[in-house]
């Protein structure tokens, strides 16, 4: 099996990101080959059908689709590894598999993309999410091959997996989609301020891409893959930090990374359009953070990409290289002039072929090392 790690750089290799804008070394970049439109299941409706998948209907995703997306995803690798970034790949995978637990069967997986939905590295640790999918249920094992790499060749890594879930019935609301699409804008958005979406609080479940980490700080979306208990959960676990809560006037919040997206040290990126807890802008104005209304995105969503489930946000879904340098989508240019203006240094690159497998750059990466140590930014 092909891992992506040479021998030579093995004894090399260190777990450390604090935050999302340190001097990236290490960054591991998802794959869209083999990912499949997944079956149904109670956490996700999926319904294309000019595109030969309706509702109900699953299949690996067209090789057209797949090979626009693992061009500009190779064409990522080479830029970082242009810019003297390690660059991991996960392991081709059979996602076509029908799997199962003790408590359900599902028809099919679903991809190794996008790892930051799956991986939290915290500090020295690389933390498991418990997904909340059953098709996304068996997604570590494409990344296994790399993590058991670093843990044999990292003296100091921590390596958790959070507990796997059951996902049985009663971890969603029964009927929730058809409920929840009746509702007024108004009622929708009382439901997210409660958390009160598709999972009920039968278990901990959470994506790592409902983690932002400051430092010391984490600030944990709810949302509609991460309910209070997956919150819970992630607070009790990482007990050297301040771990925060916190919700977004979005109708379907699904991760952060499009959201609420620090810069550097006292600059965060906001959705304008999704309106923060006013406890959230108190703690950064209170701490001297810029909150920076993020430009518009290139694209409404009548234009997005065929297949794609993400918001046209993923305009401001960027990966810092260093504190100076971040990397976004090239046809944003009105982010992109916003943070050239901020003084960034911008490396544009061709992705939006890659949104229909489940984000934006952010999402198709996970930085494994960065330079630095753990810091207090809201002191
Ligand atoms: O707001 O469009 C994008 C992130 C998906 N991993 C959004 C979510």
């Amino acid at each position: 099996m092909k891992t992506g790690i040479i021998d030579s750089d093995a004894e090399k290799i260190k777990v450390n990101s604090w935050n999302e804008w340190d001097p990236l070394r290490r960054v591991m970049v998802g794959r869209a080959k083999g990912t499949m439109v997944q079956a149904p299941e109670p956490a996700i409706i999926r319904d294309w059908p000019n595109e030969g998948f309706p509702k109900g209907s699953y299949g690996l995703v067209p090789d057209e689709l797949v090979d626009a997306a693992d061009e500009q995803l190779d064409n990522l690798v080479k830029i970082l590894e242009k810019k003297g970034v390690k660059v991991d790949r996960p392991s081709d995978f059979d996602f076509a598999q029908e799997v199962s637990t003790p408590d359900w069967n599902q028809k099919s997986m679903f991809g190794c993309m996008p790892p930051r939905d799956v991986l939290a590295v915290v500090g020295n640790e690389i933390l498991e999410a418990t997904m909340s999918q059953r098709s996304r249920w068996h997604e570590y094992l494409c990344y296994r091959p790399l993590i058991i790499n670093y843990f044999k060749n990292d003296s100091k890594m921590k390596w958790e997996a959070a507990p796997k879930p059951r996902l049985s019935d009663e971890s969603f609301n029964k009927n929730f989609w058809e409920k929840y699409e009746k509702l007024s804008n108004e009622e929708k958005l009382i439901k997210v301020r409660e958390n009160d979406l598709i999972l009920t609080d039968e278990e901990p479940l959470f994506d790592a891409a409902d983690i932002s980490r400051f430092g010391k700080d984490l600030f944990v979306q709810l949302s509609l893959v991460t309910n209070k208990l997956g919150y819970k959960w992630i607070k009790n676990h990482f007990k050297d930090h301040r771990v925060h809560a916190v919700t977004f006037d979005n109708y379907y919040p699904q991760h952060i990374d499009a959201t609420f997206v620090p810069l550097k040290p006292g600059m965060v990126l906001h959705c304008g359009e999704r309106t923060a807890d006013p406890e959230l802008i108190r703690y950064f104005e209170k701490n001297d953070w810029q909150i920076i209304k993020a430009e518009k995105p290139s694209k409404t969503y009548k234009t997005l990409p065929r297949m794609s489930f993400c918001s046209p946000w993923l305009s401001m879904n960027l990966l810092s290289i260093d504190q100076n340098t971040i990397v976004v989508e090239e046809s944003e240019k009105m982010q992109i002039e916003q943070l050239d203006k901020l003084g960034f240094n911008v490396v544009p690159v061709p992705f939006w072929d890659v949104a229909p497998f489940g984000g934006g750059l952010h999402c198709a990466t996970v930085d494994i090392e960065r330079e630095g140590e753990m810091e207090d930014y809201f002191p």
